[in-house]
């Protein structure tokens, strides 16, 4: 047997209060985000509700904010709002399948035995050609030992062409269990590749669960590869989210939602996981309430040098809970209970808002907020929020729906007076049915902004602004009025522990 935990407490990673301690003058720094003490993480790994507590394993170098020798960083929770950080699970093996590090996986529960399938990625040298990996735990889940018959498949079946081939989803079905690898083929497009297995240990390949069409652009283009498949049934239907990837220039999250039969999926909507440039590689699990819980990766959008300077780099989403809408949308909202983190709450209604006044909410300012607003749409073409705004507005970010268009944005294009950060406009399509009030449900920590819209629509950015004081909040409208009928508005709370 191979042990896999090379050093027990990652350096930065001994207290939860390094997580504010020596970050007090970092403006970009979340508080009520997850992410570890210092520098990198990427994907949400090994999710799994275990024994009354969450857990959450993520891609983590321990050494530097890049990616690089990838370990799997670990944390728990008992409310899905606080979390404790724990030894890292993994780390590479010298000489060992996963060598060049352990990449993304899942954790399942083997008959009480915890166990984790992941990507070994055998150098660091060659990336694209990882292979599945093994590694089972402990009660506590806090050490892992690695299956000494590692690796759990020399190579991809051999019949297939294949770009990529790593990431994995892990489910028993009527006592046999299945996985889901994510793949490209060439010249084909993204894939999952569907094995089974009575042991977890052999696995024979079936055949492709869903395939993409690398030329097919519409009603989406989902790219070359997928990454990071997560395929469970929800409500009456399934889902499959891959994370669409074209030579590391795209990344973005796609669902499907169909049905699965005779261990065939059958997709017959998909969509954006969430509209932003900064949500990827999402992963869910299953709760003692059956709710199915997902978190992504909300990618850096500013320089590497201002990574390397900050000393960290990426940040996990807000927890979301999804559900299937009568008419088929996914529905994604926060999860309840980070209402728990609100303070100070204020509460105002019936505001008129018109393009010509622009109304400055003077007493709600902050960089961690949590904002409700709902809006009666009158002859208003565009309706929003600017936040994060500087005194002389030279720094805001817009939050806005544009009414004609039907689409939800947020435009960063004057988010920072840095160039060192990525701007521009990212929008998604969010169509209100007859007299619906759009609903605006609003996140803000420091560099992350995520936006859920009328439950059905999400859109994740990242924003620097420079200046301590770009804390102000505008309602507008443009090209006419529209009322705030509510606005509820909170102070967020750091899920970190205060010094004792
Ligand atoms: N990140 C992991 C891969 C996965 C990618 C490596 C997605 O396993 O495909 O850190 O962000």
């Amino acid at each position: 047997m191979i042990t896999s935990t090379k050093r027990s407490a990652p350096s930065g990673q001994q207290s939860e209060m390094n997580n504010t301690v020596g970050h007090l003058t970092d403006l970009q720094r979340p508080v009520y985000h997850f992410l570890p003490p210092a520098n990198w993480l990427n994907d949400p790994n090994g999710l799994i509700y275990w024994h009354g507590v969450y857990h959450l394993f993520y891609q983590y170098n321990p050494d530097a904010p890049i990616h690089h020798n990838m370990h799997w960083g670990h944390a728990s929770s008992i409310d899905l709002v606080h979390w404790t950080h724990l030894p890292i699970a993994l780390a590479p093996t010298d000489g060992g399948p996963d060598a060049g590090g352990c990449w993304s996986g899942c954790a399942v529960d083997d008959d009480g035995v915890p166990t984790l399938i992941y990507s070994g990625n055998p150098a660091s040298s060659s990336p694209g050609f990882q292979v599945p990996c093994l590694a089972t735990g402990d009660e506590n889940l806090l050490t892992w030992t690695k299956y000494a018959n590692n690796p759990l498949m020399a190579s991809p079946p051999a019949n297939l062409d294949l770009l990529e081939f790593r990431d994995h989803c892990v489910w028993k079905e009527d006592g046999i269990w299945y996985q889901l690898i994510g793949a490209g083929i060439r010249d084909v497009g993204g894939a999952c590749l569907l094995f089974r297995s009575r042991d977890l240990r052999h696995w024979e390949y079936m055949h492709p669960l869903a395939v993409g069409n690398k030329d097919r652009v519409i009603p989406l283009w989902t790219g070359t590869v997928w990454e990071c498949p997560d395929f469970f049934p929800l409500d009456d239907q399934h889902v499959l989210i891959i994370s669409a990837w074209y030579q590391r220039t795209t990344h973005y999250p796609v669902y499907m939602i169909g049905a699965y039969a005779a261990h065939h999926f059958f997709p017959k909507d998909e969509g954006l996981v969430d509209y932003g440039s900064s949500f990827y590689a999402p992963q869910s699990m299953v709760d003692d309430q059956g709710r199915r819980i997902m978190f992504g990766w909300l990618r850096e959008g500013w320089s590497l040098d201002s990574q390397r300077a900050a000393g960290w780099s990426g940040v996990m989403s807000l927890p979301r809970v999804l559900s299937i809408a009568l008419n088929g949308d996914l529905m994604m909202v926060p999860a309840p209970e980070l209402e728990r983190l609100r303070r100070d709450g204020q509460q105002r209604a019936n505001i008129e808002v018109h393009p010509t006044t622009r109304k400055v909410l003077e007493d709600i300012r902050g960089a961690q907020l949590e904002i409700v607003v709902e809006w009666q749409i009158h002859d208003a073409t565009v309706v929003g929020l600017k936040v994060r705004c500087s005194p002389d507005r030279t720094e805001e970010t817009v939050i806005a729906y544009d009414v004609q268009e039907q689409r939800l944005f947020v435009d960063r294009t004057h988010a920072s007076l840095s160039q060192e950060v990525t701007g521009g406009v990212q929008h998604g399509r969010l169509v209100l049915a007859d007299g619906e009030h759009l609903k605006l449900h609003i996140f803000l920590d420091a560099s992350v902004i995520e936006v859920f819209a009328n439950d059905r629509a999400c859109l994740s950015e990242r924003v620097y602004p420079t200046r301590s004081d770009s804390l102000g909040i505008d309602l507008f409208t443009q090209g006419g009025a529209a009322t705030v009928t509510h606005l509820n508005t909170w102070e967020m709370a750091s899920i970190w522990a205060p010094c004792e």
